[in-house]
């Protein structure tokens, strides 16, 4: 059976959940706790040497990196396309991946680890999370990691990443005001990659994003959030942060 190992249903790991969701297959489900750094734990390092998540293993293929995963999966398995066909549009749908993973999702990450991953770890051992940082095989990750916890990402980072997300959710309303989903007139890897990112912005960025500034963002939002795939995929969450979908669940002001 197809094996997937992933944390919440949100960012890098909700991608592949969700494509799955959408595509009916079934999967085993390894939940790793990223806030207990389950990812850098040796069975999983074995899966996955650089100790990011997810993963997916499929027969004797260990795919890793979200968004060619969802490829993969729209590829490799039965179920409603989820990539357009015609060669504008997956072109389009594209465009969206490259800019989310590129510019848009890193942005917000930084943003993330540092208003919940951090808070969420920093008041354990010292010596137990010096310890955890030391067994990050990344060093970019273990940079990421002791900036998190001791809130050292600098002022001038952080209005980067506020600057990015707002140059991003500009982006989003005006493509979402062209056509009903961000590649063509049909909802596909681009939306399930902007959902997974985008779904809280509501929430934690309410001056850049909310039903008078970005109506097209807000119906774009909640008309993902109908679909019984997301509904299915969002509950397996375990956090407060992906609770934080239910915002969308509220009628527009
Ligand atoms: N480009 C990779 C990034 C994977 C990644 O960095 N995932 C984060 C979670 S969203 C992670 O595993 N962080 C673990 C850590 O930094 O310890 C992908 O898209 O799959």
């Amino acid at each position: 059976m197809l094996q997937l190992y992933h944390w919440e249903p949100n960012a890098n790991s909700g991608k592949p959940m969700l494509a799955l969701a959408e595509k009916g297959v079934d999967y085993e489900s390894h939940y790793l706790d990223l806030l207990k750094f389950d990812q850098h734990q040796p069975d999983y390092l074995r899966i996955n040497p650089d100790g990011t998540i997810p993963a997916m293993v499929h027969g004797d293929l260990v795919l890793t990196e979200s968004t060619p995963m969802m490829e993969y999966v729209d590829e490799a398995f039965e179920g409603p396309p989820l990539r357009p066909a015609s060669p504008a549009e997956r072109w389009r749908m594209r465009w969206w991946m490259r800019f989310f993973d590129a510019y848009f999702g890193p942005s917000l990450s930084m943003i993330g680890w540092s208003v919940f991953v951090g808070p969420s770890v920093r008041s354990r051992d010292p010596a137990e999370l010096d310890a955890a940082i030391e067994r990050i095989p990344l060093p970019e990750r273990r940079i990421a990691w002791r900036k998190a916890i001791s809130g050292a990402f600098s002022a001038e980072e952080m209005a980067e990443s506020q600057r990015r997300v707002a140059v991003g959710s500009v982006l989003l309303e005006q493509a979402l005001g062209q056509r009903e989903w961000l590649a063509s007139d049909s909802y596909s890897l681009a939306d399930i990659n902007g959902f997974n990112l985008a779904y809280a912005l509501p929430l934690s960025q309410p001056h850049m994003s909310n039903d008078e500034l970005t109506p097209n963002i807000m119906r774009w939002l909640r008309a993902i959030y109908a679909r019984p795939a997301t509904r299915s995929c969002w509950a397996l969450g375990r956090t407060d942060m992906a609770r934080r979908v239910t915002i969308l669940e509220g009628e527009p002001a």
